[in-house]
């Protein structure tokens, strides 16, 4: 969620780490800051509330220049967004920190170190860090020795980027529970808590692992595990091109992230499909032994990432007859559970960093496989390098690339196509699938990303749709089978970027109360399942209909559903009823998309939310 950048170097780095929050933005907003060692080797810094634009006008009304520095833009968990809030924090005038995460003792720190005589001038926990290290250093002079014995009293997550004015030629880092990532350049070396950050100058990257400590040099790094034992971390160069951060011709990220679909989720199923059958090496080389044994199925996610893993229980159940259950990870990670034996536990996240999904994770590997344990452990993610990836036994990365509106949409449907694939693999394994059905779901998968461009095409009609809700304060969706979570996260889209409340319901709901909302100043909008479902849900949508309801239905060319007074039909590309999930999430993006633009909302960076949820 919040971005930190640092910098060393022989040159002034302001630019650099302006551009770095500035790539960092999507994550966190509220407020950024930066600080530097100037030339008369004193530390200062320029802090705003807001977005990084209106830092970028304080630091050219009030110049700031020096070759080393920390930045960080915020999304408060700790103490209002506010300038004073805002970090870096400072202690004296000689050491400044920046913070990504919780620190869950911070008060108990907090009155010690005013008993001590520091006196806090913000509400953040971080604060606590950066006097708890001042205190640290009086005892042990070296920067890096002093934050080695410092972090040991943090509760908590973090990563932490920090400078100090005695000792102006190093950035020190520190890393657990929230990512961090060390850029390497020629005589100079930078840090982020995303490579995303540093793609402007260089694409070689060392990732730090939970409990590292770095001293990052001009020419060198130096790196400590949480036991203090020097240690080697991999340097590894990154191919992808640095596009990612770049609108191109569409006026906002999501717009641009929801064409992109048909090219991500083909990309996601390269490599992946055989003629006839997926391949099961895909999800790494144990999964073959591993499927052979799994007897149920858990999913934790959050948010849109939870969505895909309620259509995926359809899936499971429907195809692979593996019973599944899911929930969300913030309520999962805190109740005691009852693990069936042979479960596999499966996560879902865009980022890998999800702060609920990966505790999640963690408590579920508490117990060993066969001691009231999980069978084993597998994500479905599209950051590679990230914590939940490195923590699970198997994963599968979708291949969405970067991800910048907060709104998720490309990840959303990347993560279907790999729980698909998943499904597949499941059912193929153990025999349960249909081999034939696999071969045409195989098929149907390749024709996806033509499917997906199809149904884009379609932007114009559902433009003209948005209209009806440019003035309305409530909307509900309606969708039946594996169409009800399709039916949830255009719901929560339409909540996030536009936000007009929106609720979603089993259209078989209606009747037991939210019937009684519906009037004409409450659109509905349906996704229809070409199924046996079809003819009861044409039952539900005449129960709104008679209330006066105005009807928009996403549905099958060959569902036979005609326009109508207050009933408007989109005609939809015809596809095999298992992957229609994926087809009719398009749709919705686009009519969430077209209604924020109607309302003039700031559709990249909606109100209150941030991207890649690091903190609890
Ligand atoms: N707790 C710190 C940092 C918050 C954060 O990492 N958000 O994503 C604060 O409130 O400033």
């Amino acid at each position: 969620m919040c971005g930190i950048v640092g910098a060393v170097a022989e040159r002034n780095i302001t630019a650099v780490l302006v551009e770095g929050l500035k790539r960092l933005e999507y994550r966190g907003y509220d407020s950024a800051g930066v600080a530097l060692l100037t030339e008369q080797g004193a530390l200062d810094r320029r802090r705003r509330v807001g977005k990084v634009s209106e830092l970028q006008a304080a630091l050219q009304a009030e110049p700031l220049a020096g070759r080393l520095g920390i930045a960080h833009t915020r999304w408060a968990t700790h103490g209002a967004p506010s300038e004073r809030n805002a970090h870096p924090h400072f202690s004296g005038q000689e050491l400044a920190v920046v913070h990504n995460g919780i620190i869950e003792n911070h008060e108990e720190l907090r009155e010690q170190l005013k008993g001590l005589g520091y006196v806090f001038t913000s509400d953040t926990d971080t604060e606590t860090i950066v006097h708890l290290l001042e205190h640290t250093l009086k005892s042990y002079a070296d920067l890096a020795d002093a934050l080695k014995v410092a972090v040991k009293q943090l509760h908590g997550a973090y990563g932490l980027a920090v400078i100090s004015a005695r000792q102006p030629d190093r950035l020190l880092a520190a890393r657990s529970g929230s990512p961090l990532v060390i850029g390497l350049g020629l005589g100079e070396n930078f840090l982020a808590s995303d490579q995303l950050a540093l793609r402007q100058v260089t694409d070689r990257f060392m990732y730090l692992e939970e409990g590292d400590i770095a001293e990052i040099k001009r020419d060198s790094v130096q790196i400590w595990t949480v036991d203090g034992e020097a240690v080697e971390r991999e340097s590894v160069q990154y191919h992808e091109g640095a596009e990612a951060a770049d609108k191109g011709e569409y006026r906002h990220f999501m717009l641009k992230e929801i064409f992109e679909q048909p090219r991500v989720v083909q990309r996601t199923l390269e490599g992946r499909l055989g003629s006839d059958h997926v391949l099961v090496q895909a999800f790494g080389p144990q999964a073959a032994e591993l499927f052979a044994k799994v007897k149920n199925v858990q999913i934790v996610a959050c948010g849109t990432s939870y969505h895909a893993g309620m259509v995926a229980r359809y899936w499971l159940e429907e195809l692979a007859g593996i019973p599944c259950q899911i929930e969300v990870a913030s309520e999962f990670r805190y109740r005691k559970v009852v693990v069936q034996p042979d479960t596999l536990f499966v996560s879902i996240s865009q980022s890998g960093e999800t702060a609920d999904t990966l505790a999640a994770l963690r408590n579920a590997k508490d117990k060993a496989p066969g001691q009231g344990g999980y069978l084993a452990s597998l994500v479905i993610c599209n950051v590679g390098t990230s914590s939940l990836v490195r923590e699970s036994d198997l994963c599968l990365l979708t291949q969405a690339g970067p991800e910048i509106g907060v709104a998720s949409t490309k990840a959303f449907t990347t993560q279907l196509v790999g729980l698909m694939l998943l499904t597949l693999a499941l059912g193929q394994v153990r025999g349960t699938l249909d081999k034939a059905l696999e071969a045409e779901l195989v098929d149907e998968l390749r024709r996806l990303p033509t499917r997906l461009g199809e149904a884009l095409a379609m932007d114009k009609t559902v433009e003209k749709i948005s209209e009806l809700f440019a003035e309305k304060h409530h909307s509900l969706f309606l969708g039946r089978g594996a169409q009800y979570p399709v039916a949830m996260e255009g719901a929560l889209k339409l909540k996030e970027i536009s936000y007009i409340h929106a609720e979603a319901y089993p259209a078989g709901e209606l009747k037991h109360g939210p019937l009684a909302l519906v009037d004409s100043d409450m659109p509905v909008v349906t996704v229809a399942p070409n199924n046996e479902l079809l003819e009861k849900l044409k039952s539900n949508l005449q129960e709104v209909r008679a209330r006066g309801g105005e009807l928009i239905v996403f549905a099958d060319q060959q569902a036979g559903m005609r326009n109508g007074e207050g009933t408007h039909v989109v005609n939809m590309p015809h596809i095999h009823d298992l992957l229609a999930p994926i087809l009719y999430t398009i749709p919705l993006q686009l009519l969430s998309y077209h209604v924020a633009v109607l309302k003039g909302t700031d559709v990249d960076q909606p109100r209150n939310l941030a991207k890649s949820v690091t903190v609890e």
